[in-house]
């Protein structure tokens, strides 16, 4: 062989070597009834599919199916490091749903399933997301068309500046395509950029608080109701919250708290939602 040959060969062994080091290695077991996944440095691209019976949830890494589990009852993701996307798709499991993400901008969508095979999503306890508070970590909690989303237990999620919780039910009465929340919600913002919190027919049957950052925050609620009692609050910076009015107006069974905190915050239909008790305002100078 040649040397110039082998100086060939030489490097692209080492470029191989190179693209392999860059792609994530996310690993998984399965212990008892939890399916545990861990992801690396590097940016971790996994779905996790509902298939078949409740229960069945088949992982694919990379576009590749790399696993398929039966009889799965929590899940537990720490993605580490890196961009980071997780899809939750139409999975249906009795226990809970545990995710980190930590540094990097991340994605992590949980969603009824269109696209593989036409499923609702059932998560029988909590969902509980950590997402590292990064400028632009994502998180959604989504319906599709056809397929709702009902959660057991409690939804937690922290250190996301994005937060999109939709479903599809036109107003705030039950539909078939709503989110629904057998425990409480919390949204923990705190993230040192613009965050927003957007919640579309959505059903929350314990309580709700909702928590912004300091910086210019916004917290849409639409065709929405709430059994128990919620608390808005968007700190500092000039905030904006907007209640949908009309067919889409929301209802709120128990008490609203609202603190718009420091800046000039504004408070759109106000007068729009079906109130129980009249709200709490505080510290929102501008209201319509
Ligand atoms: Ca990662
Ligand atoms: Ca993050």
């Amino acid at each position: 062989m040649n040397s110039a040959r082998t100086l060939t060969i030489g490097m692209c062994a080492s470029l191989i070597l190179l693209a392999a080091e860059a792609r994530a290695t996310t690993t998984f077991a399965k212990v008892a009834g939890t399916l545990k996944l861990t992801g690396d440095a590097q940016n971790d691209a996994v779905q996790l599919v509902g298939i078949g019976n409740p229960g069945s949830v088949v992982l694919v890494v990379d576009a590749q199916q790399v696993g398929s589990f039966e009889g799965i009852h929590d899940i537990v993701v720490n993605t580490a490091a890196g961009d980071d996307v997780l899809e939750v798709l139409g999975v249906q499991i009795g226990g809970s749903i545990k995710i980190k993400t930590g540094t990097g901008v991340d994605d992590v969508r949980i969603h009824g399933d269109n696209g593989h095979f036409e499923r609702s999503l059932f998560v029988g306890g909590n969902v509980d997301v950590s997402m590292g508070r990064q400028a632009g970590d994502t998180f959604e909690l989504k319906a599709e068309t056809a397929h709702g989303v009902s959660i057991g237990g409690n939804v937690v999620v922290r250190g996301a500046s994005f937060n999109e919780i939709t479903g599809f039910g036109g107003t705030a009465d039950l539909d078939a395509t709503d989110v629904r929340i057998g425990g409480n919600l919390r949204i923990q913002c705190g993230v040192a950029a613009n965050s927003g919190i957007l919640l579309v027919a959505v059903n929350v049957h314990g309580s709700t608080k909702l928590d912004t950052g300091n910086q210019a925050d916004s917290v849409s609620v639409a065709s929405s109701q709430f059994l128990r009692p919620v608390t808005i609050r968007t700190f500092g910076g000039d905030d904006i919250i907007g209640f949908s009015s009309g067919a889409f107006q929301n209802r709120f069974a128990s008490t609203l708290v609202i603190d718009g905190g420091a800046g000039a915050d504004q408070w759109l239909g106000a007068t729009a939602s079906i109130q129980a008790i009249a709200p709490n305002v505080k510290n929102v100078e501008t209201s319509s």
